[in-house]
Order: C-alpha cells, then structure tokens, then sequence
C-alpha cells in the first residue's frame, strides 16, 4: 500500500501561517505539525511508500519531510502548475507511480485520529471518511450514498449525503478506473476541478464505501479557527490515558494485541494483580509478582506498570483517573460482572469510559491455560504451594476431601462478596472422612494403601495442595516410609498427632481411653521423618492433643516448643471445646515466644470464629475437616428414606441436584 499526500496548494485561508512555508507543515501542538503527525501515523502503520504532491514551498517541504527522520520512502512529484490547477492535476502528474497498488488518498491539511486512520486502511472495500453525526457542513465535502456506496462527492450535494474527509483507501483495481478517468479530464483541460469529479463519473465501477468517523477527529485545517479547534482536540487525545490489569502469568499473542491496541488509545498503565488477588479468584499464579511485573515493563508501548492488590479496580482508577480502561468483553456475564460494574461507576465519577474489545477464545490460549493447570498440578508444584500460599496470605483455608468429587468441590467453589472472591486454598485428607466414607472407624483401620488410593483418586482431578491426616503417624520405623510417598506424591503436609496405642478420634476426648505420647518419643518420630524427607517444602506438622486429653495448657504448650525444636515445620492445636478460649490462649502464649512457626486449627467445635480473626490472632492454616462428609450422608439417607417411604423417586427429585448439574462438576477432558 502507498501513500499518497496532496500537498500542492497553499492554503490562504491560513492568512500568515502559511508565509513561510505550506499549509501542512503549521504546527498543531508543540511536537507535532499537521504533515509530521500524518506521516508518523503512516509509518506506524507499516506503510513505506510515500508519494507527495507538492507547489508552493517545494523545496522546504521535501527538506522538511527527510529531516523528520521517518522510515519512509518519498517519492515527490512537482505540480508546475500549482497556482493555475487543483490537485487534480497534482495526481495526474504523479499518474506513473500510482498504478497498480492500493492507495491511501489524504490531503495534505487532514489531521485525524489513529484509530480512524487504522480502520481506514484495514477496510477491505476501497472506503472514504463519512460521519453520521457531523452536521452538513456548508462548503466543504459531502458525500451522496446510495445502495450502501458512495454515489458522489463534492461540496454542492445535500441530499442523501454525509459529511466526508478527503481520506480514503482505494484498492488497486478500483483506483485505477478513477485514475483512468483523472487523466481523461485532465488530458481534456479539466484541470481546475475536484478529482472527485472524475469520480462522480465513473463511481459505479469504482466502488467506494462509507467509514464513519462520528465524532472521532478527522478535519481539515483551513483558517486559523481550525487549527485552533484541532490543535485542542489533538492536545486532548494526546493526554489520553488508559489503565488496564493483567492477572495472567503467561503473556501471550492475545495479550499483546490487546495491549497494542490499548497503547493506542492513550498513554497505557498497566496493573498487575497481586500474587493474593489471583490466588483468591483463579490459580497461584505460576511466576510470582515481581516477575510479572517485569514481563509487562518490557512489552513496547507499556508506559507505566502498577500493583492492583485487588480484583477491585476502584482504587487504582481512582488513583490514577485514566481515560479509558481497557477489557475483554468476557467479563460482561459470570463472576467478574460484579467488578466490571464498579468499574463503569467508578469511571462514571469523572467520566471516564471503559473500552471492550472481544475476548478471545482461541483454543490456542485455552491449551495453554490448561498446561498451566497441569504443571500446577504435578508433584513438585503442588508439593511446594503450600508454604508459599502461607506465606503469602498469612493464613490460608483447607476443606475436607475424602473422593475425586469432593476434591472437585474443593478446588472448584468460589464466592465473589465485596469485591473479593474466596476459595479455598488447600485439601484435608482427613482419617475420620476417609474411613467414613469406607464404613470404617477413624482408629487407623483404613491401612496406608488405601488412604494414599484417596489421595491419588482427588490429586488426578484437583490442582489444589494437599495437607493429609497421618493420625498418629504410626510406628517410627514406619512412619519413615509414610513421609517418602506422600512427598512422591505431592502431598504438601502431613499433620501426625502425638497420640500412642489403639487411636480413636480426638472429638471423643476423655470419653474414650486414649494415651498421648511421650515428648520424647514423638520429638523422635518428627526428627526421623525431617531426616527421611527428601524435598525442602515438604512440612511435618506436630498435633498436639494436650487440650483434647484435659493435660493443660502447660504440658501443650511444652509439648509446642519441644516439637519445633524436634524439627516440626507447623504446629496443630486441637480443642473440642466450643469456646475458642483455649485456643486463643494457647495460640497467644505460643506466639510470644515463637513469632514464625505457623500454627494450625481445627475450629469443628469452636466454629463461630472466622478466618479473619483466626489470622489477625496468629493462626495460618484453618482447617474444616469434616463438612463435606457431615452434609453429604445426612442428605443421602434423607433421598434413600424417602424413596424407601414412597417406593418410588419423584418425592425426592427436589432434594436431588440435576443430572445436569452435576456433570458440570465434571471438568471434560
Ligand atoms: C480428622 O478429620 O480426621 C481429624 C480432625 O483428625 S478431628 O476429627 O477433629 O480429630
Ligand atoms: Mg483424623
């Protein structure tokens, strides 16, 4: 594709501006003069072929145009008779080097906005400039359409007509019938007219379509009010700015699409959302803040990167008052609706504007969503999360899952409330739900190939890190062993509670004998699997049963310190009590002493306390060990009664989720 810029004639309207040198080179704001924005535009787009009319000041525009340092390539054809001739005749002169490309056609005094010019030369159809909500204007261009195509052009026709620019894009073929009959009136001695005359002519061969503008900038300059009103509005569109936020950790063509289109809209900020934020609505993230960050202060056109610290936008629009925020479309229906309407409030406070290009849902971009998941989902990664999501949120959550569809409830539930959305960040394999859902009792019954059959069956379907139940880990000797394969597996933490004998569950407390272990033998079996462990993230975490067997806050707290220095990376503190007091005792006296070690709870009795005041107390890992299992078989007796009490189904359908519904926890393949 050529450029071709009529710059022939002078522009007397311009009274002085235009005494030294053409109309085109009048500054339009401090960097920019109405040719140098043209042709900065042009070699931006990728074209290279420039031909320029020129006549009045010949010698200083072409000086000018190579002193702008452009990549781009003149070809300048003198009209001699510029002052006796209209630009018709400038193209006639230029006639050999227009044949046989497509033509971007603009005159010389047009100063138009980006985005006009780009949908101008991506078009298909050869197009002229149109707006379907300027007024007529009285002297200047319009254009007639009918059938859908531009019919004529010129200044005289106001019926059926548009306001027009002289900026088109003329495909080859057609531009040379219009060329063809711009020599024809030329070689007449039709040289003083429009060259649209010459279109108005053959214009049912030469089809040319309408592109509206509206109310985009694209406008002549012909007095010194023009240049006056432009000037303002390009000034306006330079200061543009535009924000948008990226949770992704893998920058991909779509990615960079979207940004190059942002950038041109304005100056781009970029947000990129915490590693906690995208923990809470999607996946960890596979490369963590910092490194994101620098991904995007590289990317050409990037002006600025910012944290986002939320999914909510509002205080970063609020803060930095861009133009326009840019998005997929995606986030108009499911769970972002919520922060994209925040976001049109937000903008609505100053009137900014959110811009929303389609989301692409290439198959190319699911696959590697979906090779992410995987990666995340083997051993090493998944082993490692858990620490570093403790790390990261302070305090982190983990459901109970005993099955693969279980697992998937786990990984799969979110809720958006306040802006925010929660999810849990982890799995409990726990020993009374697992042999719960075998029909056995929670006394280490279940042996360990079964258990890790469990473990196996919700790591195939789940991402999500795993903390498992060890009961009371068994032997020493064994317990070894136990470390090894559930850090082959991934498994990120084994809790072991220092109990000793025939183990029955600790909410039976007293009501059942149950004998706590020596400090010293199970400081010994701590030590022995830390020696065992062959991975650095893998965690063994001490349970201490002190409260649960009425041996006081005392022994547990000896009991804490003794096992941390043994090697334990966490520390569980269990209580069947329904007042958190205890547990809130036992973590404050823990953490006057030890600031680090994470501290874990199980709040199935003490359950009023919420996860926020469990974190602002000291506590990182909140473990709900048995809901699943407690909701799931009460439900299922009841349908299993009711079929019973009515010998038939119908009477329990409502209590039943949909077939549908429940394939739809069934992630495909
Ligand atoms: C389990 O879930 O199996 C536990 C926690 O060990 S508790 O049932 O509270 O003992
Ligand atoms: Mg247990």
């Amino acid at each position: 594709m050529k450029a071709l810029i009529l710059n022939s004639g002078l522009g007397h309207r311009m009274g002085v501006l235009t005494s030294e040198h053409p109309k085109c080179m009048t500054e339009i704001t401090n960097k920019d003069t109405i040719l140098s924005r043209q042709l900065r535009l042009i070699a931006e787009a990728g074209i290279s072929e420039v031909v320029m009319t020129t006549g009045y000041y010949n010698e200083i525009l072409v000086n000018y145009c190579r002193s702008l340092g452009l990549p781009l390539h003149f070809t300048f054809v003198n009209n001699p008779l510029y002052d006796k001739t209209n630009y018709i005749y400038s193209i006639y002169c230029a006639r050999e080097y227009l044949y046989g490309d497509d033509i971007v056609l603009m005159h010389g005094d047009l100063v138009f906005e980006e985005q006009v010019f780009e949908r101008v030369i991506k078009s298909g159809e050869s197009c002229m400039t149109v707006s379907s909500t300027l007024s007529l204007p009285e002297k200047d261009f319009k254009a007639v359409i009918h059938g859908g195509r531009i019919e004529k052009v010129g200044i005289e026709f106001f019926t059926d007509a548009m306001a027009a620019q002289p900026l088109y894009k003329i495909n080859a073929d057609d531009f040379k019938v219009w060329l063809d009959e711009i020599v024809a009136f030329c070689e007449s001695d039709n040289r003083k007219c429009y060259a649209e005359n010459a279109f108005n002519k053959v214009s049912d061969k030469c089809k040319i379509f309408p592109l509206d503008f509206a109310d985009s900038l694209c406008a002549e300059i012909d007095t010194p009010e023009d240049l006056a009103v432009v000037s303002e509005k390009v000034r306006e569109l330079e200061s543009r700015t535009v924000y948008m936020c990226f949770s992704t950790d893998m920058l991909h063509s779509g990615h960079i699409a979207i940004i190059k289109k942002a950038a041109k809209l304005g100056k781009l900020t970029i947000g990129v959302l915490s590693d906690e934020a995208i923990a809470s609505y999607k996946r960890f993230p596979l490369m963590p803040y910092e490194e994101r960050r620098s991904l995007f202060e590289n990317i050409n056109g990037v002006a600025g990167v910012v944290e986002q610290k939320e999914l909510s936008y509002a205080a970063n629009i609020r803060k930095l008052r861009p133009t326009f925020v840019v998005h997929g479309d995606d986030w108009r229906e499911g769970f972002q609706k919520p922060i994209r309407d925040e976001v049109v409030e937000v903008l609505a406070e100053y009137g900014g504007k959110l811009v929303e290009y389609p989301y692409s849902n290439d198959e190319k971009y699911k696959e590697l969503e979906k090779a992410s998941r995987a990666q995340m989902s083997t051993p090493d990664f998944r082993r490692s999360r858990l620490s570093k999501l403790i790390a990261m949120k302070g305090c982190v959550s983990a459901l109970e899952a005993h099955s693969g569809i279980t697992g998937l409830i786990a990984e799969n539930t979110k809720v958006l409330r306040d802006g925010k959305t929660y999810q849990f960040d982890a799995m409990w394999i726990s020993s009374l739900c697992d042999s719960t859902a075998k029909g056995k009792p929670d006394i280490e019954l279940v042996d360990m190939t079964s258990r890790f059959r469990t473990i196996d069956d919700i790591m195939e379907v789940t991402t999500k890190p795993i903390i498992f139940d060890g009961d009371t880990g068994g032997l020493t000797e064994h317990f070894v062993y136990t470390v090894r394969s559930l850090e082959r597996m991934g498994v990120s933490m084994v809790i072991i509670e220092d109990k000793t004998g025939l183990k029955k569950n600790s909410l039976f407390g007293t009501e059942v004998a149950q004998t706590q272990d020596s400090i010293e033998n199970f400081c010994a079996k701590i030590a022995a699997g830390k020696a065992a462990q062959k991975t650095r993230e893998f965690m063994i975490c001490a349970r201490i049963e002190s409260l649960i067997l009425e041996a006081g806050m005392t022994d547990a707290l000896t009991r804490a310190f003794a096992y941390v220095k043994a090697g334990a990376d966490a520390i569980m503190i269990h209580s069947r009590k329904k007042d958190p007091a205890e547990i809130f005792e036992f973590v404050e006296k823990f953490r006057t002493e030890d600031k680090t070690t994470p501290i874990v709870v199980v709040p199935t009795s003490f359950n009023s306390v919420t996860e926020d005041e469990f974190k602002e107390r000291g506590v990182n890992v909140v473990i709900y060990a048995n809901q699943l299992t407690r909701s799931g078989f009460p439900a299922m007796q009841k349908v299993a009664t009711t079929i019973l009490e009515n010998r038939r189904a119908k009477e329990a359908d409502d209590m039943c989720m949909s077939i549908k519904e429940i394939i739809t926890l069934i992630p495909e393949e």
